[in-house]
């Protein structure tokens, strides 16, 4: 029965990198790849738009051969009503607070980065670890409480089965879903690590400053390559940025007392009303090497209170465009917040395919479906490695 449900979810992908799946009005169906104007494109020697199959089936059969894995609809048996739980749920809180929709995807960025999807993010600090939460990357994430909220719910219905990083991974992904992103199926059976990061989570996670080296360095030793890395951003078409995390953009860059000139002057404007100048700002230099400290990161809302926040979807004007297509579009207008966001534009190998997303929305929402099923599936523990807790800021008691 599992392995046919795995050839099944391995012929899904393999249609869906073909055809890329769209989530419409609670329809599944299949859009047909319309046919791709990629003028102003330099598409590499060998293609990269045909090689999604390879990747989505390396996705699936990558540890094919351990015995414990991921399956699809892993609590089919154990806890059946597990997945429409989360679904309803995400779709309630999306209802009355949109906004939990970019926390979320957030958060499953900074759990599956560091070691892995293991819901190590969540953790509390204990007597015997540092919390992830309390690395300074980590300053600022929300969404913690949806899914206590989530999981505790699951813990009444099925206690002690459905894991926190699963919890994570599934609303993640309906929360792509409500922001008007892109559908894609997920595998479950993740377990929760007994233990948090912070040091790790403090020296990987790539700061708003990080040159592109730095970035396709973080995301190319976890396996992402330029082009994944690049849809990825896509995610920073929604939700907030606070001020601090670009200030030294508009006023002091890299020391020199100007703003950056790879931001355009037009909004550099518009950005000094909303984010007047703080002496606290950060003011980084941005020719840093790859090992980019995290006091570069700053601190967020702790120095004198007045940093502002900044919508990262302003002048989107709504449809599909507004989920990924619409950034790179402003990435092409020296429009991007964060230096990091601008650094796309930087090098040629990733410049590429801002430009490609910018200009074919089916293309982007294809790659970053792929993208996002490889970062939920990055590092997970399975099997006997792990625990399924029963709060999600906290580890099992021992014994
Ligand atoms: C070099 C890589 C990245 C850097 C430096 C970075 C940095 C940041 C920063 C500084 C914020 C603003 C936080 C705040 O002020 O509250 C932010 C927000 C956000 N990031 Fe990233 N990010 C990166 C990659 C990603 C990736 C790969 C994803 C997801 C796939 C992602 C998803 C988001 C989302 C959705 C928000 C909005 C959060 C909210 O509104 O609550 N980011 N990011
Ligand atoms: C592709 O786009 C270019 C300019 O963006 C346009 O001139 C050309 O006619 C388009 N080609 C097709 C087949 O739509
Ligand atoms: C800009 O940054 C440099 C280096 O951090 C600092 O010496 C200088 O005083 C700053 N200028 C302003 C106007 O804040
Ligand atoms: C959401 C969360 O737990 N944020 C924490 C980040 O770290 C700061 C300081 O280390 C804590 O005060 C926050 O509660």
């Amino acid at each position: 029965m599992r392995f046919i449900v795995t050839c099944f979810v391995i012929a899904l992908s393999v249609l869906i990198a073909y055809y890329g799946l769209e989530y419409d009005h609670g329809f599944l169906r299949f859009a047909q790849r319309s046919p791709k104007n990629l003028t102003g494109v330099k598409v590499p020697e060998k293609s990269p738009f045909d090689d999604d199959e390879d990747d989505l089936m390396s996705l699936y059969m990558e540890d094919s051969d351990q015995s414990y894995s991921l399956h699809y609809d892993f609590y089919q048996d154990s806890c059946p009503t597990a997945e429409r739980i989360i679904t309803k749920r995400i779709r309630e809180f999306y209802a009355a607070k949109p906004s939990v929709a970019p926390s979320l995807i957030r958060l499953l960025f900074h759990d599956c980065f560091i070691e892995g999807c293991d819901a190590s993010v969540l953790l509390d600090a204990d007597e015997s670890f540092a919390s992830e939460k309390e690395a300074p990357p980590n300053q600022s994430l929300k969404g913690f409480d949806v899914i206590e909220s989530i999981k505790s719910e699951l813990e009444s219905v099925c206690p002690g089965v459905v894991s926190c990083a699963d919890v994570l991974v599934l609303a993640a992904r309906e929360a792509v879903l409500m922001a008007g992103g892109p559908f894609y199926p997920l595998e479950t059976g993740r377990k929760d690590s007994v233990v948090a990061f912070k040091e790790m989570a403090e020296r990987e996670l790539p700061s708003p400053q990080a040159t592109i080296s730095v970035i396709l360095a973080r995301f190319g030793t976890r396996g992402f390559n330029e082009r994944e890395t690049v849809s990825l951003f896509g995610a920073h078409s929604i939700g907030t940025t606070h001020c601090t995390f670009f200030e030294d953009r508009l006023y002091n860059f890299s020391g020199t007392g100007k703003p950056d000139p790879e931001l355009d002057t037009g909004l550099q404007q518009e950005l000094k009303t909303k984010c007047p100048f703080s002496a606290s700002a950060p003011s980084p230099g941005t020719g840093v090497g790859p090992s980019m400290p995290a006091s570069d990161y700053g601190t967020v809302s702790s120095a004198g209170g007045n940093d502002g926040v900044i919508d990262m979807s302003y002048n989107n004007e709504g449809g599909e465009e507004n989920f990924g297509t619409r950034y790179y579009r402003r990435l092409m207008q020296k429009k991007g917040l964060m230096y990091a966001d601008q650094q796309l534009t930087g090098r040629e190998e990733t410049e590429m395919w801002v430009r490609a997303y910018a200009s074919d929305t089916q293309l982007f929402r294809r790659d970053f479906a792929t993208s996002m099923m490889k970062l939920s599936n990055y590092h997970v523990l399975t099997g006997p490695l792990g625990q399924v807790r029963t709060t999600c800021s906290k580890v099992l008691p021992k014994n």
